[in-house]
């Protein structure tokens, strides 16, 4: 096999918004699309003009470079691009000349065949965090990955791949940090020194370019490096997601399957005979006739309509599973238009690819064709019409039984190595393009297995089928918050663990844990026994209870959180990296799978067969949620942590609004928003935001908005002139004060104007 290094610079020009730098064997495309942001592109072939899945944005105008004698340079506000010439090397710096990441000297960008990989540079103390929904450790150095969507049947906390792709991770070193999102949808792999000694780290793929796009603004000065601001600029390229369904952030209860409608009604009777609150419930595949999707069940599901007007009218949500499967069956509607129209996956001479799931013999929609979305989209009316409010995509990697779709499988003219990557993206972008159509105003709600870069502008994601242990629990905190990175907020894992049974301990222990997962869903495979919150015992079901209660208590903080990442990309679960990314201890095993949920509860996962763990606070003073005793940290701590008591620390200055408890989200509250507030040495503030929670007039300014502030100093708490038309749910405001010794909760009118409460 032949070795082709880039070689050096020859001609350069300049292109639209565009340099164009021709070396030996490749050429490069280097454009910016913000100061913080440069693509560069390396191919051997001409590039295609194919649209990113990812990127939303374009280059900005006017690119301005300078040539020197051994190097070109790209100057923007804040970052330096220097392009060694001979040969030919990328190395990014911060406009006052620290080295953030380049190429390793010797290599830089090198094909072997069709397969393109980058060497670049690793520092001794350099970390990195990243990649989405990957195991392993907080910090990945010494490990390797690869992107290539699988259904990861039996997965554990080792395994690689999973569901979906998310070539992007975060470097840090001496005080500095970059991102780098390597845009290629083919199978793709990065490998941060796990067997190059402490030379060089190296990423790829196996066809298409190397192109990249490198995130390098600082951010404010004082911050501790500045991982909120790659988010927010990877975001900004990428897409943010839009303000969720409020119910889809209550609790929802899932399995494999509710089998009858009657069985589904007795479910949601016992939540609220049981005064457990709920908003959600599901139908995986049993609902539909054979499998076919779009379909009812004729004898256990006879009439969706008064199915899901008799649970609206309990106060759930129902939502349903779609698979892309589509079954051969003449007189089946969707196979006849599909096959019809040509809509279907094709092997080189035209034939269609036929793969076996549950349906049994399928055929697979080209959901990169844009036809074919709007046609799937539109499918959707046989579970809008009667009353579906989500929208559940899985087995979209897509999977079929053996897991091996032939590489000379088409899509229109391209091949699936080209971009299954992307496949389960795309299935989710025309479910949510689709229903969002039917639905008029409504948000849709879909919830994805598969997905790329991007996807969190379509839909939910959960973590797939993990497994009834406590490696799985730690796990999922990793796992979501490092789809936090890479800005998918709306994340959840399957609670209580798909497969196998939790104890009783273990159930109790992961369902405390889902009160601080961003999407609280429990979810059991076929043949486990039952998951609901009544199956464990009277004393177990009343933990159960009070932990779901708090999570209704939090809605009104989770809900701001949700606007936080709807405007800045930053994740509801943040690992400690995001906030303390050079403070050694959070990527310490015992403490990596710590995280804070929102801006101030951090929350210490701890296994259903302890008692007590040790809990890294970082520097600053803390309290325990549960009791209000207040803890300095910077240092370990030994938490107690009966099943009753998940270890919940708030950050002091913490202003956390809270409401009663609620049965669901459709339930009116007493009209008392709670402002908690728990005393510190520092002036803090929280953006708080509430709306309709069901329909897109927030984005006409039916919103409202305020920022509450906490200042020691004046020992008052500010509310700010509210920003928007909607009127909050809450007429009146009670301030709760924590650690401040005797100050009295008074109960005042929530005033659209200003608000001054002193203590
Ligand atoms: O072949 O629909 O990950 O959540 O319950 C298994 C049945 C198909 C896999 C999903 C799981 C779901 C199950 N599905």
């Amino acid at each position: 096999m032949q070795t082709e290094l880039s070689g050096k610079v020859g001609k350069i020009a300049k292109q639209n918004n565009t340099l164009i730098i021709k070396a030996d064997t490749a050429t490069a495309y280097v454009s910016v699309y913000s100061p913080g942001i440069i693509r560069v592109r390396i191919a051997k072939n001409k590039v295609s003009a194919a649209d990113s899945f990812a990127v939303i944005q374009q280059p900005l105008a006017g690119l301005t470079y300078q040539e020197h004698e051994d190097n070109i340079e790209i100057n923007t506000s804040e970052l330096k691009l220097r392009i060694n010439t001979s040969p030919m090397r990328f190395n990014f710096y911060t406009p006052d000349g620290r080295l953030l990441s380049g190429d390793d000297e010797r290599f830089g960008t090198v094909w072997q065949g069709e397969n393109v990989a980058n060497y670049r540079k690793l520092f001794k103390n350099e970390r990195f965090i990243g990649l989405g929904e990957k195991t392993g450790n907080l910090d990945r150095r010494g490990s390797n990955y690869v992107n290539w969507n699988t259904d990861a049947v039996d997965y554990n906390a080792k395994s690689d791949p999973l569901y979906k792709s998310f070539p992007f991770f975060i470097g840090l070193h001496d005080g500095l940090t970059y991102g780098l999102f390597l845009d290629n949808t083919h199978r793709s792999w990065f490998d941060f020194g796990s067997s190059t000694d402490h030379e060089m780290y190296w990423l790829g793929a196996d066809g298409g370019d190397l192109d990249y796009y490198f995130f390098g603004a600082q951010g404010p000065k004082n911050t501790n490096g500045n991982i909120a601001q790659i988010i927010r600029d990877y975001t900004w390229l990428t897409g943010r997601m839009e303000m969720p369904p409020l119910w889809s952030l209550g609790y929802q209860q899932c399995r494999w399957s509710y089998m009858s409608a009657d069985e589904l009604l007795e479910i949601a009777r016992k939540f609220r005979k049981h005064n457990i609150p709920a908003d959600v419930l599901y139908c995986d595949i049993d609902y539909m006739d054979g499998y076919k999707i779009f379909t009812w069940d004729k004898k256990t599901f006879p009439k969706p309509k008064k199915l899901i007007d008799e649970l609206t009218d309990m106060g759930f949500r129902l939502v349903t599973i779609v698979d892309p499967g589509i079954k051969i069956e003449k007189g089946y509607r969707q196979y006849d238009e599909g096959a019809a129209k040509n809509y279907f996956a094709t092997y080189p001479n035209g034939d269609k690819y036929i793969g076996e799931v549950w349906p049994g013999r399928c055929h697979f929609p080209d959901f990169f064709n844009e036809k074919v979305r709007e046609w799937w989209g539109g499918s959707f009316q046989a579970l809008t019409q009667p009353g579906v409010a989500g929208f559940w995509n899985d087995m979209n990697e897509p999977a079929a039984w053996g897991q091996h779709i032939p590489p000379i499988v088409k899509f229109g003219n391209r091949y699936l190595p080209e971009f299954r990557n992307a496949y389960g993206m795309q299935m989710a972008r025309a479910t949510y393009n689709g229903t969002k159509k039917l639905l008029k105003n409504k948000r849709p709600f879909v919830l994805t297995r598969a997905a790329y870069a991007g996807i969190q502008r379509y839909s939910a994601v959960w973590t797939g089928d993990n497994t009834a242990n406590d490696e799985h629990l730690l796990l999922g905190c990793r796992l979501v918050n490092s789809l936090g990175l890479s800005g998918v907020a709306l994340t959840g894992v399957d609670i209580g663990g798909f497969s196998g049974n939790p104890t009783p301990e273990l159930m109790v222990r992961w369902n405390s844990l889902g009160v601080f997962t961003p999407m609280f869903r429990n979810h059991a495979m076929i043949g486990t026994v039952k998951r609901e919150p009544w199956n464990w015992g009277k004393q177990n079901e009343r933990i159960i209870k009070k932990d779901i209660a708090l999570r209704y208590q939090l809605l009104p903080y989770i809900y701001s959180a949700f606007y936080q990442a709807h405007q800045t990309g930053m994740p509801v679960s943040r690992t400690l990296a995001i906030d303390y990314a050079f403070d050694d201890n959070v990527y310490q095993h015992i403490y990596q799978n710590q995280f804070l949920f929102g801006d101030n509860l951090l929350i210490a996962p701890a296994e259903s067969n302890v008692t007590g763990l040790k809990v890294y606070l970082p520097p600053g003073e803390w309290y325990r949620f549960s009791t209000d005793k207040k803890i300095s940290g910077g240092r370990g701590i030994k938490a107690d942590a009966p099943l009753t008591d998940l270890p919940v620390f708030i950050k002091a200055g913490a202003i956390i609004p809270m409401q009663n408890i609620v049965q669901s989200t459709n339930e009116k509250s007493d009209g008392v928003l709670q402002l908690h507030i728990w005393n510190g040495k520092q002036a803090s503030s929280f953006v708080y935001y509430e709306d309709d929670g069901v329909s897109y007039n927030y984005e006409q300014g039916e919103y409202h908005k305020r920022i509450i502030t906490f200042d020691p100093r004046r020992k008052q708490v500010t509310l700010s002139v509210v920003e928007g038309n909607f009127v909050s749910r809450f007429d009146r405001v009670k301030v709760i004060w924590h650690g401040f010794g005797k100050a009295a909760s008074k109960v005042l009118s929530n005033e659209v104007g200003e608000m001054v409460i002193g203590y």
